[in-house]
C-alpha cells in the first residue's frame, strides 16, 4: 500500500513540472521499417531536458549522425552508435540531432530521423492566450456553475479496496468485508 500511494504521490508531484518530456521515438511501432518518423516529428516540440527512447529489436541499432549522414543514409561520419534493443537518448542541446538505422537499406527506406531541438521551456513562459469572450456567457438566475465533484473519499476508498483485491488476490477483499460486518 505504501508504495502504491508512494507511486501516486510522485506521479501527482511530478505532473505539473512537464519541462523535460520523453518520447517513445515511433511510439508503439518503435524504431522499426516502415514508420514515418517525419509525421511522428511533425507535431511534436522537442527542447532541451527532453528525451528519446529508441526500441527496437535485434535487425536494428540507431546511429547518430550528422546532416550528411542523414541525408545520405551513411553511417561514416557516425557521432555515437547505440547498440542493445533500446536506447534513451538525452537531448542536451539545441539544433538538429539526426538518427539513422545502419542496417543496409534500412535509412534508405525510410528508418532516419531527424529532431529538432528547441531551448527548454521556462515556467515563466507565457501561456497561450486563450479568448475568454468564446464561452457562451452563464443564463441569468440559474446557477448552473454549482457543480458539485463527487464526495472523493467513499469513491477513492472503493478504489483502494479494488486495488487490494487485485494485488492480494482474491482472499483480500472477502476478509475485508467479514472484517467490516462482524466488527
Ligand atoms: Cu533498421
Amino acid at each position: 500500500m505504501a508504495a502504491i500511494m508512494t507511486a501516486l504521490l510522485v506521479l501527482l508531484m511530478a505532473a505539473p513540472a512537464v519541462y523535460a518530456a520523453q518520447y517513445t521515438v515511433g511510439d508503439a511501432s518503435g524504431w522499426n521499417s516502415g514508420v514515418d518518423y517525419a509525421t511522428w516529428t511533425s507535431d511534436k516540440t522537442f527542447r532541451v531536458g527532453d528525451t528519446l527512447v529508441f526500441n527496437y529489436d535485434s535487425s536494428h541499432t540507431v546511429d547518430e549522425v550528422n546532416e550528411n549522414g542523414y541525408n545520405d543514409c551513411s553511417s561514416a561520419n557516425v557521432l555515437k552508435s547505440y547498440a542493445g534493443t533500446t536506447a534513451t537518448i538525452k537531448l542536451s542541446k539545441t539544433g538538429t540531432v539526426y538518427f539513422i538505422c545502419p542496417t543496409p537499406g534500412h535509412c534508405s527506406g525510410g528508418m532516419k530521423l531527424k529532431v529538432d531541438v528547441k531551448e527548454a521551456s521556462t515556467p515563466s513562459g507565457s501561456p497561450s492566450t486563450t479568448p475568454t469572450s468564446s464561452s457562451p456567457p452563464p443564463p441569468s438566475g440559474s446557477s448552473s456553475s454549482e457543480n458539485p465533484p463527487p464526495p472523493p473519499s467513499p469513491s477513492g476508498a472503493a478504489s483502494i479496496v479494488g486495488n487490494m483485491n487485485l494485488v492480494g488476490g482474491s482472499v483480500v477483499l472477502p476478509t475485508l468485508l467479514v472484517h467490516l460486518i462482524m466488527g
